[in-house]
């Protein structure tokens, strides 16, 4: 298991003095610990074996931390086995240091860091400025070949190990580094070789003008080539000349409120991995070929740019139901969208770009295709293991920016936010 915070704060010191226990009804699912800037979070922990414990205990001690409240059960699973809840107070930059600290040690394959409570739903901690990004980086787990056995890379130790080495470099990286390069392995660059042969093949009749057309410079300038998997740096100074999107490394799939807000900044978040080479056609996680064919082409386009950070400045400080939303409209067009083009439909989701076989079944009879519109989409439920069932046809990229503009503005945000393009820095306008 790996480290994990839920998206909710379950645990408020009201909560435990109202409930005898407070364990969690079901098992969290994020990484996500909430980030005020000054008031020092109540955090829960929830570790599993009672080696375990003691280390989170004198890494929590290590840290400066207090433990509030500490309560053990019986392990459902392991007969003699105790797990334990422990509620800490420690300052947020001690814990950012403290989950590093469990992370380093191994200890943090049996932890689960619940949540944080101090969050404030007027004054939410959100990134105001892109070097805040450094705290934007938590992970949902699912589908990592560690944690998921339908994981093509389940039983592959070299994949596994490489994953992990590719991930480490994610973690150290800061804002202002430049990307790190990685040196992709001859298995790699065939895999990528298989993608990208197949997208070119595709592309011409079947991806809408906006990609082509940026496809062919990357060609021109020598960075999309079949032989070698191009390097988030170069990527990212291409992107920043067309629209002044830039990139940052991504250890995994990240919860999408961290994935979101980075865009407010015209930055995406990256991995930088590459998907197993037994199924280069299609996976359910992003991998640097998804982002790299599927999604920088169209962030280099600048209307697509200007969407894609008016969507990221949507979320921040959104409540937890609007990013749902949010989520799912990205889920039906930046990823899976398909639109209008002289009477054809054509394909703009990145998810499909990069995932050929799904590209087929998209626009193929078998599933449904309804018009685009926004407050519907934002609201059907997907599933992301699979092909889709249902896609969105917008009557054209243009027109999809301008529904969700719409829709956007009754979002019910208690403030405005605007992004200052002279200092970097997003600010809040008081709307209320
Ligand atoms: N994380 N690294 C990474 N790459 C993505 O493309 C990505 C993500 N997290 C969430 C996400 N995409 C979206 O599908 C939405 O949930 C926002
Ligand atoms: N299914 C996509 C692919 O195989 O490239 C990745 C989707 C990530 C959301
Ligand atoms: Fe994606």
């Amino acid at each position: 298991m790996s480290l994990f915070v839920s998206n909710d704060f379950l645990f408020k010191t009201s909560d435990l003095q109202k409930r005898k226990s407070c364990w969690p009804t079901q098992s969290p699912k994020v990484l996500k610990p909430r980030r005020p800037p000054s008031e020092p979070p109540s955090s829960c922990a929830y570790a599993k074996g009672m080696n375990s414990l003691s280390r989170v205990l004198k890494t929590i001690e290590k840290y400066q931390g207090v433990v509030a409240h500490l309560e053990t059960r019986p392990n459902k699973k392991e007969n003699g086995q105790l797990d334990a809840l422990v509620k800490v107070d420690m300052a947020r930059a001690n814990l950012l240091q403290l989950i590093k600290g469990l992370r380093q040690s191994g200890t943090l394959e049996h932890v689960t860091l619940i949540g944080e409570d101090n969050i404030s739903a007027k004054n939410p901690w959100f990134p105001r400025h892109a070097s805040e990004l450094d705290n934007c980086n938590h992970l949902m787990t699912k589908y990592e070949p560690d944690l998921d056995m339908n994981h093509p890379g389940f039983s592959d130790k070299e994949y596994r190990a490489r994953r992990k080495e590719i991930a480490e470099i994610a973690f150290a990286y800061k804002y202002g580094d430049p990307v790190p390069y990685i040196e992709y392995t001859e298995t790699e660059n065939k895999t990528w070789n298989a993608v990208f042969t197949t997208v070119l093949d595709l592309m011409p009749k079947h991806a809408c003008v906006e990609y082509r057309r940026v496809f062919r410079v990357l060609q021109e300038e020598g960075i999309f080539q079949g032989e070698r998997v191009p390097q988030l740096e170069e990527m990212s100074s291409f992107m920043k000349k067309c629209t002044g999107f830039t990139l940052r490394p991504a250890a995994g799939l990240l919860t999408a409120r961290d994935f979101l807000a980075s865009l407010a900044f015209r930055i995406f978040q990256s991995t930088q991995y590459v998907r197993h080479t037994k199924t280069p056609f299609h996976t359910p996680e992003p991998d640097c070929i998804h982002e790299i064919l599927g999604h920088m082409p169209l962030l280099a386009d600048p209307s697509f740019a200007q969407f894609s950070q008016e969507i990221g400045l949507a979320s921040l400080g959104a409540s937890d139901e609007e990013i749902e939303k949010l989520s799912t409209i990205y889920w039906f067009t930046v990823e899976f969208g398909l639109c209008k083009e002289s009477g054809e439909t054509k394909v703009y989701g990145a998810g499909l770009l990069s995932a050929y076989g799904e590209l087929l079944h998209a626009l193929s009879d078998k599933p449904e295709h309804r018009p685009f519109e926004p407050a519907s989409t934002a609201v059907q439920p997907y599933q992301d293991q699979e092909y889709q069932p249902v896609y969105y046809v917008a009557e054209s990229i243009e027109d999809m920016k301008d529904k969700f503009r719409r829709w956007v503005s009754q979002m019910s945000r208690p403030f405005e936010v605007r992004f200052n393009p002279h200092t970097g820095r997003v600010e809040v306008l008081d709307s209320v």
